[in-house]
């Protein structure tokens, strides 16, 4: 049996005062931080200064780490495997070769009972999904998951059916924009430390901002143009704003001559949708749609439309991204100052990209279960949909799933309906969390693997996306407190007890990182200096005439050659929606700036300053915070907190945008009364 000491990089504990560059994990974000180390004790975060864009600034949430670390010691300290039925909170402490050999023995059956396919994974996706793809697929499975489905699924897929790439692949250039329009991206409270700075810049030299919301959040405050849209209406307000562009003919011509594939499609598709025709779908007054026009024509192409993640949770959501993009190409605002630049991959500065460890995995030939990328054509198969694998646990088909990892993902509290997930998720034979504390999902699996802390481990390395890309890293910064492992170690015991020994066969985290760094040209040693190598010194376009998109067609395609074989339309009509009538509204939600889903309810210091959950009242919909309503007994100063959305959302589990896959959680609808008083009044 391999050994299972912790492997801790050379130096941590040590006497005495360093400095370490990181990146924090308090949200996904994953922003450059500096962490200050006295004597084995980290002592201050801060933002990376090396980093110009972020400088010393963290958020409350980022700040809050130090919390995490040693204020919350309510937290799974050693692994546990449980005892009692699922969710009844019985477990027994168990040792790293006890808890990784029963893990090892249920993948056996797992095996067994479906073959390799029958294992899963889910995680947060970001920049360090190599490790996590290359686990599942080494164990011979197709079937790794991001979050995805509840998160930003339709812009992703909407993004590839235009562009052949991900909504990740264009960077709005904030600096040199004119004109922001945002749809329900609430970019003040919904941050990432570097883009709300350079949000607030923009605006301090004179961008112009529409905000498109049901609800007046902190960015509709800071805009100059708020439009109080009724609930999933966007689609047709894009509609009709594509017809009156088209209309005045104020587009960008020649771009669209060059690049854009389907135009008349489009044309066929709002040559009814006017100013008129959207005004009792959105609310928004015809007369104000057309000043809008009026006003972007002459900022054009300097103007970018983000649909954000807020309008990618309805039934056609999908639509509203992918008319949002078009937008953004009849604006003829992409790779040029002021608009959309493309992620430069690192050859594109003449540079080597990090090696893959997927690279040391076979391809695996056995069809997704879900059918992202086969039945469903239009779902990326790099981000798989969820909910279609707890289909697949419940039903059995297309086949059998027994085993399933979440790591650094709560699938209970991020899925709708909580008594569907639940049901699915007991049919398992095999149910492993690997988290930093306990999570709802945590409290249901079979396993509970504690991840040292992102103070307390280091990463693979990873490639971030941009116009200029990079090497970052995540390093160690102080000894696990408690008997945890970084996720590399996790991974690497699991395969080699499946004797799977060669695709993670690195003894230390440095060993891994120089076969990543191999033929870079860039060493440890220089990673370590900043905690990032930039690949490149300044930002260079692709001179227009090269542009190329990886569309089957090469252009950007309005009628998408993805969708057609999917049965889907390009640009099907818009789909009216009924207010609920009498003391029914629909159930809209979100996030808030001092906390990050359901995992920060239980940090001390932002729970102290976590607002209460009232409930926003619009005419036909409500709106509360995502996060609240915890039910795991020993997340204290959480549980029994305000309620949680996903309990509300009965049946949305298997109710999905049908273009675009994302779960259709805003089509949820509640009833609202007045709560009984003490004493049983109304
Ligand atoms: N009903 C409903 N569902 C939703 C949403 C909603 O509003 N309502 N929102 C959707 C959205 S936008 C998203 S992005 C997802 C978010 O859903 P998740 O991705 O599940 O959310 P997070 O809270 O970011 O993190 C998940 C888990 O990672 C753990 N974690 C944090 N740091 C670490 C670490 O360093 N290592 C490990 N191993 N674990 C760690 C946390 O403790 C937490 O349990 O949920 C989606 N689902
Ligand atoms: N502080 C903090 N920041 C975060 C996170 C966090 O947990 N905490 N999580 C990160 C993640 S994973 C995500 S996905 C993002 C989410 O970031 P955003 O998408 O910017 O924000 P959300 O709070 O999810 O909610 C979106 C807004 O959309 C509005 N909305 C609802 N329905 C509609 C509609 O039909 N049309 C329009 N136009 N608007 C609508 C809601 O009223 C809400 O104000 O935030 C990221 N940043
Ligand atoms: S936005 Fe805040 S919590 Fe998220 S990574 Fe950045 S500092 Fe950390
Ligand atoms: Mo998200």
């Amino acid at each position: 049996m391999n050994s299972t000491m912790a492997p801790n990089v050379s130096g941590v504990g040590a006497p005495g005062r360093r400095t370490v560059y990181s990146m924090c994990s308090m949200c996904s974000v994953r922003c450059p931080i500096e962490v200050t180390v006295e004597d084995g004790r980290a002592v201050w975060l801060q933002g990376n200064p090396h980093d110009n864009a972020i400088g010393a600034s963290l958020c409350a949430k980022g700040a809050a780490g130090l919390a995490l670390e040693y204020g919350d010691d309510q937290r799974p300290q050693t692994p546990l495997i449980r005892t009692g039925s699922r969710g009844g909170g019985q477990w027994r402490r168990a040792s790293w070769n006890e808890a990784l050999d029963y893990i090892a023995d249920k993948l056996q059956e797992t095996i067994e009972a479906f073959g390799p396919q029958g294992i899963m994974l889910s995680d947060r996706s970001g920049p360090f999904t190599d490790l996590t793809r290359t686990f599942v697929k080494a164990l011979g499975s197709p079937n790794y998951f991001t979050h995805d489905c509840c998160c930003t699924a339709n812009a992703h897929n909407a993004s590839l059916s235009l562009f052949g790439f991900s909504s990740e692949g264009f960077i709005p250039d904030l600096g040199r924009v004119k004109h922001l329009v945002l749809y329900g991206r609430n970019v003040i409270e919904c941050l990432a430390v570097k883009e709300a700075k350079a949000f607030m810049a923009a605006l301090a030299n004179g961008m112009r901002v529409t905000y498109i919301d049901p609800r007046a959040t902190f960015t509709a405050c800071k805009a100059t143009r708020y439009w109080q849209v009724r609930p999933n209406s966007d689609y047709a307000l894009n509609l009709a704003i594509i017809h009156q562009l088209l209309r005045q003919e104020a587009y960008d011509k020649d771009f669209v001559a060059r690049y854009v594939s389907g135009m008349d499609h489009l044309r066929e598709a709002v040559k009814d949708t006017t100013p008129e025709w959207q005004e009792p779908h959105t609310g928004v007054p015809a007369e104000q749609l057309r000043a809008f026009v009026r006003e972007i024509a002459l900022d054009a192409p300097h103007v970018i439309f983000n649909p954000g993640w807020g309008t990618a949770r309805h039934k056609q959501s999908f639509h509203v991204s992918r008319t949002a993009m078009i937008l953004n190409v009849l604006m003829g605002n992409i790779e040029i100052p002021g608009g959309n630049i493309l992620a430069k991959p690192p050859e594109f500065y003449g540079r080597k990209g990090l090696n893959h460890l997927i690279d040391r995995v076979p391809k695996v030939e056995v069809p997704r279960v879900d059918g992202a990328g086969t039945t469903r054509p239009q779902w990326d198969p790099e981000i798989g949909m969820l909910h279609q694998a707890f289909a697949a646990m419940e039903t059995g088909q297309p086949y059998g799933i027994g085993a399933y990892f979440a790591y650094r993902h709560d699938p209970i509290t991020g899925l709708p309906d909580t008594e569907a997930a639940k049901r699915a998720l007991d049919k398992l034979k095999l149910f492993v969390s690997i988290d930093v504390r306990y999570s709802e999902a945590g409290w249901f699996a079979d396993v509970i693997l504690p991840e040292a802390t992102y103070l307390e481990r280091a990463n693979i390395l990873c490639q971030m996306g941009g116009p200029v890309p990079d090497f970052s890293m995540r390093d160690q910064a102080i000894a696990p407190r408690f008997d945890s492992r970084p996720a590399w170690w996790i991974f690497r015991e699991i395969l080699r007890r499946m004797n799977i020994k060669e695709v993670l066969d690195f003894e230390t985290i440095e060993e891994l990182w120089n076969y990543q760094l191999d033929g870079t040209g860039v060493t440890i040693a220089k990673m370590r200096e900043k905690g990032f190598v930039s690949l490149a010194n300044a930002p260079r376009l692709t001179p227009r005439e090269e542009l190329k998109f990886p569309t089957p067609s090469g252009k950007i395609e309005i009628e998408s050659a993805v969708l057609k074989p999917a049965g889907r339309p390009s640009l099907p009509p818009y789909e009216a929606k009924a207010a609920p009538v009498d003391d029914r509204f629909r159930l809209l939600i979100g996030r808030t700036a001092t906390l990050t889903h359901g995992m920060s309810l239980n940090n001390p210091i932002l729970n102290e300053i976590a607002p209460e959950q009232v409930l926003w009242i619009h005419p036909e919909a409500v709106f509360m915070l995502h996060g609240f309503g915890a039910t795991v007994p020993l997340a204290t100063r959480a549980l029994g907190r305000g309620v949680a959305d996903q309990h509300l959302q009965d049946g949305k589990l298997y109710d999905f945008d049908p273009a675009g896959g994302g779960c259709a959680l805003t089509e949820a609808i509640v009833q609202i009364k007045p709560a009984l008083a003490e004493g049983g009044n109304q």
